[in-house]
């Protein structure tokens, strides 16, 4: 196992990190903007280094600056945690050429995974069901696309293959404005991600967002988590999370749980990743895959009772996975609220200093969150101040236990989402449970 690290993250990731590096005896180097000094891991690290001024492009994107934060304090590996520099490849293959391990994925695992047309090939190969589309990006002949439209039937989506996450798609609900739509995608793609492929899918209406966990090591073991549904978003970004997801039976999250697990063997994946599917009408439809560590990973601890990102630290130093699939058992229900430092009401970011902050507690009820009373927002990140999580045997005990830990929750001094979350727990078609991923766009009337 290493001894020491980087985490190359802010906030409760790096936090989180840091717990699961210290049950280890791993000690931690935290690297910080100028805006980051009073972070709680950074006053928690065994080592800290400033990397550079408060924008995110200056410091957590800054490959030199980690690199060198690496050398000098003699670190053996760099933990990204998710966002900034965990899904690129060039930043995994940088560390490596250092001498350092990246604590994920190969940058080849990476890079296949970034482009979307590459991804789902290598998912059709691997027996993982996919939306009806192109086979691959679309050429420059408008006849052919003409009747790969028809073929598909519309409506149909253009996505750029550089894309992901919602960026650089757009719809088109008739064969009129088909051609039009993949020139303007392509345009656009290639000055957004210099990359102008553009590939076509079916449009699904109203599916929901599931997810199914995985984890592979480098010596050919590879077991799935089972899933989480993550239909509860707002202009993409999630909102709340929740594993396992209501209505779907332990034969089907085995079945599509089984085939990502191939496809991790068969492409010889290691680290953490996870494989993000629409699902309509009791069909599991793959989109993307994520070769990071996720947000809403701690639903998943919940219900199987893995620590993901101690076996992240344990497959990177070579080790092998410390359970097999026979091992796992999903039990229970956990749920995943993220607090947002915003107006409930206008989504506006509320940075700022936090004058009283009360965790919530009790049985079934984690928070993953590095604030503090006296801690200030600062102005330069992501809007996310922490995670409430709350587990029961039952999806109705997690939802009371989220009841009650929300009203328990006091952050003063900023905004927060934490009255809309009370009203998303509350609302009865998430009580009863499978809301599409435009439930809550409509909710909120937008
Ligand atoms: C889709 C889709 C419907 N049909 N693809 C948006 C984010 C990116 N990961 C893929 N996205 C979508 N792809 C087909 N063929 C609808 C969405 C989509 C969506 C997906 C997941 C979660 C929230 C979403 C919100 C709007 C659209």
């Amino acid at each position: 196992m290493f001894e020491k690290i980087v985490i190359a993250n802010r906030g409760e990731i790096a936090l989180r990190i840091q717990r699961a590096c210290r049950e280890l005896g791993i000690k931690t180097v935290a690297v910080h903007s100028d805006a980051d000094k009073n972070l709680k891991h950074v006053l928690l690290a065994d080592e800290s280094v400033c990397i550079g001024p408060a924008p995110s492009i200056d410091s957590y994107l800054n490959v030199p600056a980690l690199i060198s934060a690496a050398e000098v304090t003699d670190s053996q590996a760099i933990h990204p945690g998710y966002g900034f520099l965990s899904e690129n490849a060039d930043f995994a293959e940088r560390v490596e050429e250092s001498g350092f391990v990246f604590i994920g994925p190969s940058p080849e695992s990476i890079r296949t995974m970034g482009d979307k047309v590459q991804a789902i090939k290598a998912m059709v190969k691997a027996g993982v069901p996919t939306v009806p589309g192109s086979d691959g990006a679309l050429g420059n002949d408008p006849d052919k696309n003409m009747r790969i439209g028809q073929r598909i039937s519309y409506p149909v989506i253009i996505k750029a293959s550089g894309g992901g996450g919602g960026r650089g798609m757009r719809v088109v609900r008739s064969e009129a404005s088909l051609l039009n739509a993949i020139s303007v995608t392509k345009t656009e793609a290639g000055a957004t991600f210099d990359n102008d492929e553009v590939y076509m899918e079916k449009f699904l209406e109203t599916p929901r967002h599931i997810e199914i966990q995985v984890i592979a090591d480098e010596h050919g073991n590879a077991v799935h988590l089972g899933e989480r549904d993550c239909s509860m978003q707002r202009r993409h970004q999630k909102v709340v999370e929740e594993a396992p997801a209501p209505g779907i039976s332990e034969e089907t999250r085995n079945k599509i749980g089984e085939r990502c697990a191939e496809a991790c063997r068969q492409i010889g994946y290691r680290g953490a990743g996870t494989f993000e599917f629409l699902y309509e009408n009791g069909e599991f439809y793959f989109i993307e895959m994520n070769t990071r560590i996720q947000v809403e990973h701690p639903v998943t601890e919940f219900i199987t009772g893995i620590d993901l990102v101690r076996e992240q630290l344990r497959v990177a130093s070579g080790l092998p996975l410390s359970f097999s699939q026979n091992d796992i058992k999903i039990k229970g229900h956990a749920i995943e609220c993220r607090i947002n430092a915003e107006d409930s009401k206008t989504f506006l970011p509320s940075p700022g200093r936090i004058e009283t902050y009360h965790a919530p507690g009790g049985p079934g009820v984690r928070v993953d969150s590095h604030i503090y009373s006296g801690y200030s927002v600062p102005p330069y990140y992501d809007s996310m101040i922490g995670k409430l999580i709350t587990y029961g045997n039952t999806r109705d005990i997690a939802i009371a236990r989220m009841n009650t830990a929300l009203s328990e929750m006091v952050v003063q001094g900023i905004n927060t989402n934490i009255a809309l979350q009370q009203d998303i727990i509350s609302d009865s078609s998430f009580k009863a449970g499978g809301t599409n991923i435009h439930y809550l766009e409509k909710k909120l009337g937008l």
